[in-house]
């Protein structure tokens, strides 16, 4: 029997069952074989005559990020990040700050660094939520505005100076497929939404995963956009650590988590209060979701 030459890759785009592989030689779609690889993964193929490759391994991963399914079930989403580009856009769909924070304790929790794109800037910004990307800029959170026509270059730039793969993450609609087109000039990034309303139904346009090299420097990767983000595997103390502005504060117990009332607590009179609100409220729903799962 000839053995089979086996090669190694990196996963840089999903399509159902299948994966392609980015090799020594050139793009190979593979067939997951019962792996379980996810867009940036290294891996282990081999040929596969007529079908492109079969995959054997997947590598160990520096970092992942991964999300809890409608069954609590984790689901990696992508692997071997530099970071999250967390978009948000100004309206259709509104701005959710909360969405934002969760992706930024995720970020956190799974040792990625994390910055804010906000789009469709060109529909106008509200001083509200002006006042909550300021409370996180003030923090460290890179904020990054983008709209039609505007704002590509500054992206291009962070994430040249960041090297590494991006993964854009956020609401369905809220542009990610339409902001790597503009990165990526000439390129087929696949789908955009073109109902201006489409966001009220909840469509998702982008269905699979796929990194995109720039041309300055660095990658991003396109996703499909959730309407709900539930990190994997988080537990309280997770929120408690890695949520904007509330690791340093000087509460009386080290591991004070900062519920109205706690003994000794100074989160309410240190942290503004849209943030500790936002805070609270993911607290809550971790704890929840944490008691749950030990029953
Ligand atoms: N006004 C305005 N509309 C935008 C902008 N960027 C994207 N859009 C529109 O927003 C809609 C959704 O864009 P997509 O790029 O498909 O959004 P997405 O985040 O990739 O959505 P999913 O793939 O479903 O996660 C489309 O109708 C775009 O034309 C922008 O900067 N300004
Ligand atoms: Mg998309
Ligand atoms: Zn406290």
């Amino acid at each position: 029997m000839t053995r089979r030459a086996t090669f190694v890759g990196r996963v840089v785009e999903t399509r159902g069952r299948r994966v392609v592989v980015d090799g020594a030689s050139g793009p190979a779609v593979c067939f997951l074989a019962g792996q379980r690889a996810v867009v940036g993964d290294n891996v282990s193929y081999e040929d596969a005559a007529g079908s492109g490759g079969k995959l054997l391994e997947v590598h160990p991963r520096t970092n992942c990020l991964s999300r809890s399914d409608h069954l609590g079930r984790e689901q990696v989403l992508a692997a071997n990040l530099a970071g999250l580009c967390i978009v948000c856009s100004v309206a259709e769909p509104p701005f959710r700050a909360g969405l934002v924070d969760r992706y930024l304790v995720a970020a956190g929790a799974a040792g990625l660094a994390a910055m804010i794109v906000l789009n469709k800037c060109d529909l106008g910004v509200s001083d509200e939520t002006e006042a909550e990307l300021a409370l996180r800029a003030a923090l460290g959170v890179p904020v990054v505005r983008t709209g039609r026509e505007t704002g590509a270059e500054a992206l291009r730039g962070f994430i040249a100076s960041h090297p590494g793969a991006w993964a854009l993450v956020g609401h369905s609609g809220v542009g990610k497929t339409s902001l790597v087109g503009t990165l990526c000039p000439g390129v087929d990034v696949g789908p955009v939404a073109a109902v201006s309303d489409y966001w009220g139904t909840g469509r998702h346009t982008t269905t699979a995963s796929r990194v995109f090299r720039l041309e300055g420097g660095g990658e991003v990767v396109d996703s499909p956009g959730i309407r709900s983000f539930a990190p994997a595997g988080l537990v309280p103390d997770d929120v408690r650590q890695f949520f904007p502005g509330l690791f340093a504060i000087g509460c009386r117990f080290r591991d004070c988590r900062h519920r109205p009332g706690e003994q000794g607590c100074v989160a309410d009179a240190e942290v503004p209060a849209a943030l500790i609100v936002s805070y609270r409220r993911l607290l809550s729903e971790i704890e929840e979701i944490h008691r749950r799962s030990r029953r």
